[in-house]
């Protein structure tokens, strides 16, 4: 240990007592090693779709998932071993901005054979993911993320606890990812590249084991580029428990299908019946169709069961809402994209007119404005409440995600006490948006249908103390 270390440690009062040593007083923070790296998978894949039996060679990690405890420190040195640079973001969770991962904004990117360590102390329980954040339209696609659920200080009791990543992949007809169309500015003026294969946590159609009686906390994630996934669970007792990774106070009764913006995510609790023994189908709906995307294998029952009211998780230590007017308003207008009406733009500090701005890949725009600006959207500081109004001026829908904020919204699509980082919109929606502005940092606002980011729909709002 260095000289300045000690004598930090010892302001501190950390050296305070003699006698007692530095191991006793300072715990060891405990450090994970995420390797990321190229790996295989295996779909088999029936009825038209390509499939020779060879793996399919996609990018990800030595970990299938991240296990976080709330309010404890972690480590987390990541080792790129990709060909490309990268860098990760923990999406939802409330970081030091230096932290959240954003290429070009927050951090430069990790180089291959390069590594970084993500110090985080995740303040709020729930379920997260971890994702690139760098190139994000073509590694999001190639696969580089990884579901992130940081457990409760006390343990929400269930009997079993299933995660649902959904997925979709586009694959060529030699059986492999289709990287050829990455950056196809067809698909990035409509909604996004859209695969032809559906995952649930990277596998085709896996068959998930449960018992009849189970209580069951399903945990839904949806890691396309820019699907909008439409999932159908089967006919049982299902509640809300949390959105993206926030507690409701009570949980919420829930029937239909459960929509997800890409990013979005919703903690459920489900009741298989004590006679739900067989087999068991879970679609995504598109359209007029239904696409069986895993089997639910429900085993006897165990045990006799007594069932009590679903109680809710643990609140998070989020700021509440003031009651009182925001200290700031402003309107972010939505524009661009096939059949709308941008004319012209600011990318880069000029103004372009719209061949100019395809030419540069960019054909959305937020206030008039492409891309990342040099100047923010807004300049606050921490505890500040702000308001946005987002205006959905396109005529697509799109996925509006905050960095580093959870916030709550008027929008006819949610319960008004469901706290998001990811909003999905439907074209023309006007929904407000109101938080409190939180630590110091730059702290990006985008689509996270992901091509739309990439070709322009992206801000940052800049919390200064
Ligand atoms: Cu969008």
């Amino acid at each position: 240990m260095k000289r300045r270390d000690l004598i930090k440690l010892s302001a501190m009062g950390l050296l305070a007592v003699p006698g007692i040593s530095l191991a006793a007083r300072v715990p060891a923070v405990p450090r994970l090693q995420l390797e990321l790296r190229p790996e295989q998978r295996h779909w088999f894949v029936s009825g038209g779709a390509p499939s020779d039996g060879a793996p399919v060679a996609l990018w990800g990690s030595n970990l299938d998932l991240l296990r976080l405890r709330q309010h404890q420190p972690v480590e987390i040195e990541v080792i790129n071993n990709l060909p490309d640079e990268t860098t990760l973001h923990w999406h939802g969770i409330r970081v030091d901005n230096a932290m959240d991962g954003v290429s070009g904004l927050t951090q430069a990117p990790i180089p291959p054979r390069g590594r970084f360590v993500y110090r985080l102390t995740p303040p709020d329980a729930g379920t997260f993911w971890a994702h690139a954040h760098h190139r994000t339209y073509e590694q999001l696609a190639r696969g580089l993320y990884l579901p992130l659920i940081v457990d409760e200080a006390e343990p929400y009791t269930a009997d079993r606890d299933q995660l649902l990543v959904l997925d979709d992949w586009r694959l060529g007809k030699d059986g492999q990812l289709d990287t050829d169309s990455l950056g196809d500015m067809h698909e990035w003026a409509h909604g996004g590249r859209m695969g032809n294969i559906l995952t649930v946590n990277r596998q085709h159609r896996p068959q998930l084991k449960a018992r009849a009686g189970e209580r069951v906390r399903l945990r839904v994630l949806n890691a396309a580029n820019a699907r909008i996934m439409v999932l159908q669970l089967p006919d049982w007792p299902i509640w809300i428990l949390a959105k993206d990774g926030q507690p409701l106070s009570a949980p919420r009764e829930h029937a239909g299908p459960l929509v997800l913006s890409p990013a979005e995510r919703y903690d459920l609790l489900l009741d298989i019946p004590p006679n739900g023994e067989g087999s068991h189908s879970i679609y995504h709906l598109a359209n007029e169709s239904q696409i069986e995307i895993a089997r639910l294998l429900v085993d006897a029952q165990a045990a006799p069961l007594v069932r009590s009211a679903p109680v809710p998780l643990a609140a998070n230590p989020l700021p509440a809402l003031p009651a009182r007017a925001p200290d700031h308003r402003l309107q972010l207008d939505m524009t661009g994209g096939a059949m709308g009406s941008l004319r012209q733009a600011v990318y880069r500090g000029q103004m372009l007119n719209i061949d100019e701005l395809v030419q540069q890949r960019q054909i959305w725009a937020f206030n008039g404005s492409a891309g990342l600006a040099e100047q923010p959207l807004l300049r606050a500081r921490p505890g500040e409440l702000v308001e946005i109004e987002l205006h959905n001026n396109t005529r697509w829908p799109h996925g509006m995600h905050l960095h580093g904020h959870h916030f709550q919204a008027e929008s006819a699509r949610y319960p008004s006490d469901l706290w998001h980082d990811t909003l999905l919109m439907a074209r023309g929606d006007r929904v407000p948006i109101r938080f409190v502005a939180g630590t110091q940092g730059r702290w990006l606002l985008h689509c996270h249908m992901i091509e739309h980011q990439a070709a322009g729909m992206v801000s940052w709002i800049d919390i200064v103390v």
